[in-house]
């Protein structure tokens, strides 16, 4: 039997921990990965305070993170090539005769777990082993699936533990049951500055068969916290096979008038500000990454799948972002990465609005202004994809709904791209179908300086969860598609864009806080308050209900003119992205055919306006 195998290695309360749970499957998988990763000491975590606080310690004493002169607050650093999700070595391992299109990355199973098992082969040798449980989404719901994740990185576990649900008890709960998501992590050999050495052989492999992900020589959260895009492979997958969503969307609770609070899920690409959205003022938050949405008595009803944060900290400063400020500046358990810190532990990041030091310790090690890398690149004080790593509840803005077991309903879905000359600030799609084609599947931004690459070439990006797809997309599109038909009263579908610029000036035509009225203006349609006007692409706000929201949201003059900047509808940039977005689906597998004709429609409703109306239709013209 799996534990008996494994006996002699742990100690008295380490076994009776995994006794407890009355699994062999889990046993059997514990055993086999112990036996090969053959860790010098293992430490089982229950999840209890006294279990907490061990990891917490063991992350200062290994050195994988050092404390902070605020209490509570530590640092980790990356290995200076190990910043970001590793999308070349992410892959899934695919047994002979399945496909999952020719946009996923994948290897045959049988070698990939041949090379994965190599590489793991005595890894931990010298190390620590974490066995820890947790829960993705509340414990005890529909939506939870228990999880185990074996790590050698007292970072990764501790990062776990802000981030996710414990699942031990839930584990206890279900007994013998195959149906949990494994996660096996190593770091590998580490270097002096306990960072992971061998980049090189970095393998991020998914096995959607036995729903295990392997993970090892690195340490960045995107690649090695198995319970965040790792487990969103797995669920993606497993929520196709079972008629339910898993989605890259933020929830927030947006507050209408006399208390009430209508529920939006909303997907951005990174950097396209769906933090910020999370976070808006006033609004209240559930999640900030990552949703699983079921249909529940005819409703779409959400939960977050995390109870933490793992946000960019890049550019958040006091005046912009005051929740997340006041949070990062109090006595919370947080985990900075590849953040500048200073003699006195202090941290700093690019665009908090303060002075920054001259010296200090970085992801490069000593730091200095003017600091080269090896390519001759200036290395920024803090990384760009520098980020913190907290719980939900110390936001002042939580919402009471974090942990309901039946979610929250939805009452929109938002999309959001960056976009600087073709969508209007906010718009309300037709309805389900018309929401998911054109704006969800839709869905592009543009690079920014923080990617390589041309600056401004749009990257097409569905739903924003294209890196992290274990279905064809055309599956994935079609699931989406269905899933609408199953609810009595969809969610509405709209779409915003924070990012237009002016045609001619190419100055912003919105400051970032514009995007509060946008969502009482979404939250008001959602129920019906508002009228609209209807344009090719969808339905825009009535100039006098934003002035009106600018006013007492804002306090605001909002004034027609900008009004009109703002929403003119352009023909010529809207007709370019409907084509550029058929063109990429034309060359996918198995894109279901309503794609395509509401794509077509959207372009006949376009070209028709412009017969009447000329290439840039203000709103004024469309009133009726
Ligand atoms: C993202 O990049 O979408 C993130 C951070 O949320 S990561 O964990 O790297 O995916
Ligand atoms: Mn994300």
């Amino acid at each position: 039997m799996g534990l008996e195998r494994i006996r002699e290695r742990l100690s008295k309360e380490s076994l009776e921990k995994l006794e407890r749970i009355r699994n062999p499957y889990l046993h059997e998988f514990i055993a086999k990965y112990v036996d090969l990763c053959d860790p010098d000491e293992i430490f089982v975590s229950d999840g209890s305070e006294k279990d907490l606080q061990y990891i917490r310690e063991r992350a200062i004493e290994s050195g994988e993170e050092r404390p902070l002169a605020i209490k509570g607050h530590t640092v980790h650093f990356d290995g200076y090539y190990d910043q970001a999700r590793d999308r070349k070595n992410t892959k899934f391992l695919l047994p002979k005769g399945v496909s999952l299109g020719s946009s996923l990355n994948a290897i045959d199973r049988e070698e990939g777990l041949e090379e994965i098992h190599k590489l793991l082969d005595g890894i931990m040798r010298g190390h620590e082993l974490f066995i820890c449980f947790y829960c993705l989404g509340p414990t005890n719901s529909i939506f939870s699936i228990p999880c185990v994740q074996l790590t050698d990185s007292s970072y990764v576990a501790h990062s776990e533990n802000i981030l996710y649900r414990q699942g031990y008890e839930e584990f206890i709960r279900r007994g013998k049951t195959r149906e949990f998501f494994k996660f096996v992590h190593s770091e590998g050999e580490l270097d002096e500055r306990k960072t992971s050495k061998n980049i090189d052989k970095r393998r991020i492999y998914i096995d959607l068969v036995d729903e295990i992900v392997y993970s090892v020589n690195t340490q960045y959260g995107g690649n090695s916290i198995g319970l965040k895009k790792l487990a969103m492979r797995l669920a993606i997958n497993k929520a196709s096979r079972e008629g339910w969503l898993t989605e890259h969307m933020l929830i927030m609770g947006v507050h209408g008038p006399k208390g009430r609070v209508t529920y939006f899920t909303g997907a951005f690409p990174s950097m396209c500000g769906k933090t910020s959205t999370a976070m808006l003022e006033g609004e209240s938050i559930v999640g900030d990454d990552i949703a699983y949405i079921r249909e529940i008595n005819g409703e779409a009803r959400a939960v977050n799948v995390e109870k933490g944060v793992f946000g960019i900290i890049k550019g958040i400063n006091k005046e912009d972002d005051p929740i997340q400020w006041k949070v990062l500046h109090s006595e919370n358990e947080i985990i900075f990465s590849n953040v500048l810190v200073d003699d006195n532990g202090k941290v700093y990041w690019s665009g908090m609005g303060e002075d920054i030091p001259d010296r200090g310790y970085n992801h490069s090690g000593e730091w200095w202004k003017g600091k080269r890398d090896k390519e001759g690149n200036e290395i920024p004080c803090s990384h760009p994809n520098a980020r913190f790593t907290v719980e939900l509840k110390a936001f002042d803005n939580l919402d009471p709904n974090l942990d309901n077991p039946n979610g929250v309903k939805i009452g929109a879905i938002v999309y959001g791209g960056r976009d600087s000359d073709t969508w209007v600030p906010v718009q309300e799609a037709f309805d389900w179908v018309h929401g998911i084609i054109t704006k969800g599947a839709s869905l592009e931004s543009e690079r920014t300086a923080a990617v390589l690459g041309k600056e401004g070439v749009r990257e097409f990006n569905p739903m924003s969860n294209l890196d992290f797809l274990s279905v064809p997309i055309g599956k994935y599109i079609q699931m989406n598609l269905e899933f609408g038909k199953k609810l009595k009263h969809p969610p509405k579908i709209f779409a915003v864009n924070y990012f237009l610029r002016d045609k001619e000036t190419k100055e912003y035509l919105n400051e970032k806080i514009d995007k509060k009225v946008w969502f009482k203006w979404m939250e008001l349609r959602v129920h019906n308050e508002f009228g609209a006007l209807r344009t090719p692409t969808g339905y825009i706000p009535l100039y006098e209900d934003l002035r009106d929201l600018f006013s007492s949201v804002l306090k605001k003059r909002y004034e027609k003119e900008d009004y009109i900047k703002q929403f003119t509808i352009r023909v010529p940039e809207n007709l370019s992205k409907v084509r550029r977005i058929r063109k990429i689906y034309e060359k996918l597998e198995d894109i279901p055919s309503v794609l395509f004709r509401v794509l077509r429609e959207e372009e006949e409703r376009l070209l028709k306006a412009k017969r009447r109306y000329g290439d840039y239709i203000s709103p004024d013209d469309l009133v009726e």
